[in-house]
């Protein structure tokens, strides 16, 4: 599993078909589709690619309050997979009206970046697109219809291009507003890095720790801190340098 893809998250309320999308964009039929609510209890993930861009990519089970422990477990593990991804597809069924739990999840993945999917477009539209338009004026919305199969390769469009543009990145990620700030975190960087090299080389503690203390001096003077001298004597001590 690559540590570099992106992470995108499938997310909806029950039976809107976020497996069968799960199954469109893997091209499998690694999840179980049925029309009984609560199919998916779990969140399953598979590697893709899309034009070579490699993506991680989860199917989540809903957030429907539930006493059953499976699905106790399933909820939690919807909402952390909703906090790591890069990217979510929120899925809405077209042919239903929307509904509270909607709600629920657009406070989930407030500060997300997102594409809405009306899936279900095969069947007579009964949900007010121009209303989740309003709601979210920046963001884009693809129709499909997992089951006529069409749709998908304009959502794997948006998706690669979201992810190649940068805009779905680290979308909670504080911002770094001053080249002052940019060349604290860059030295900080450079220190870590003459640690790791100090460290691979084999070089003693000592020098390693040097170059620790220069980053976290750095970081010291970015969040304005002192940083806590009591940890550092601890540390120090060790080594009997930097006092
Ligand atoms: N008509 C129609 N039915 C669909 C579509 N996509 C999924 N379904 C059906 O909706 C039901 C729920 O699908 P599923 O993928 O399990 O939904 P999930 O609970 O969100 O994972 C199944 O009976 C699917 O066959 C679609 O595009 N059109
Ligand atoms: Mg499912």
């Amino acid at each position: 599993m690559s540590n570099s893809a992106g992470v995108v998250a499938i997310v909806g309320r029950t039976n809107v078909g976020k497996s069968s999308l799960m199954n469109e964009l893997t091209r499998t039929n690694r999840v179980i589709v049925t029309p009984h609510p609560g199919t998916t209890r779990d969140v399953v993930e598979e590697e893709i690619q899309i034009r070579g861009m490699p993506i991680r990519l989860f199917d989540t089970a809903g957030i429907q309050e539930s006493s059953h422990p499976i699905e106790k477990q399933g909820i939690i593990r919807t909402k952390s997979a909703l906090q790591e991804a890069d990217l979510v597809l929120y899925v809405l069924d077209g042919s239903q009206p929307h509904s509270l739990e909607d709600e629920e999840l657009i406070s989930l993945m407030e500060n997300k970046a997102k594409i809405v999917v009306v899936n279900k477009s095969d069947l007579p539209s009964k949900l007010d697109i121009l209303r989740f338009g309003r709601r979210f004026p920046s963001v884009d919305f693809v129709h499909c219809s997992c089951v006529k199969k069409n749709g998908t390769t304009a959502l794997e469009e948006k998706i690669f291009s979201l992810i190649s543009e940068g805009k779905a990145q680290m979308t909670d990620a504080p911002l770094i507003n001053s080249v002052r700030q940019k060349d604290l975190l860059l030295k900080m960087l450079y220190n870590i890095e003459d640690a790791k090299r100090a460290c691979l080389d084999k070089a003693s503690p000592e020098l390693v720790a040097v170059d620790l203390r220069l980053a976290l001096d750095q970081l010291g003077i970015l969040v304005g801190k002192v940083v806590n001298e009591e940890i550092l004597s601890a540390l120090f001590d060790q080594f009997c340098i930097g006092k």
